[in-house]
């Protein structure tokens, strides 16, 4: 069993992992009625992975003997001006995560609790796979401008866009 301090820690963290999916299914729909085909997909998944990331954590949890609770979470934006402020609100929303992720760690090393600080290193390896992997997208939206026809490029390849290791 963990400390209550890292309980607590950890059950923030799943319910941000929880909020995440949530923003990335309430981002996926409001591009998939622009007729982005391409990175509506990419955010459908990637609002899958975040449960993923919230499930991991559930099950954590309860392998140590901890009690989950889940909230209620509720994204109120559901309209964005253009695509690319739609990615700058995602890369701030993975600093935020990253950081919290960090202070988890920090945390962990405090408590001396070792078995979290271990588990929780897949998902520092994660956010810092989720900054670049938001900022490319980002960067190439930089690059394309008011374009059409690179918008129109960038929703056809983006399910290509990965980082390399
Ligand atoms: Fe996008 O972050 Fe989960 O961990």
């Amino acid at each position: 069993m963990f400390s209550d301090k890292i309980q607590i820690g950890l059950i923030k963290q799943l319910n941000r992992e929880y909020e995440s999916s949530q923003l990335y299914l309430s981002m996926a729909s409001w591009v998939e009625k622009k007729g982005f085909e391409g990175i509506c997909e990419f955010l459908y998944d990637h609002s899958h992975e975040e449960r993923m990331h919230m499930l991991k954590l559930i099950r954590y949890i309860n392998k140590r003997g901890g009690n989950v609770v889940i909230d209620n979470v509720c994204i109120k934006k559901i309209t964005y001006g253009s695509l690319k402020e739609l990615f700058k609100k995602l890369f701030e929303h993975e600093k935020k995560i990253s950081n919290k992720i960090n202070l988890l760690v920090e945390l962990s090393l405090k408590e001396k609790d070792f078995f979290t600080y271990n588990f929780l290193q897949w998902y520092v390896e994660e956010q810092i796979e989720e900054e670049a992997l938001i900022r490319m997208v980002l960067d190439k939206m930089e690059l394309i401008g008011e374009d059409r026809g690179g918008l129109y490029l960038l929703d056809r390849d983006i399910k290509n866009i990965h980082i390399k290791k």
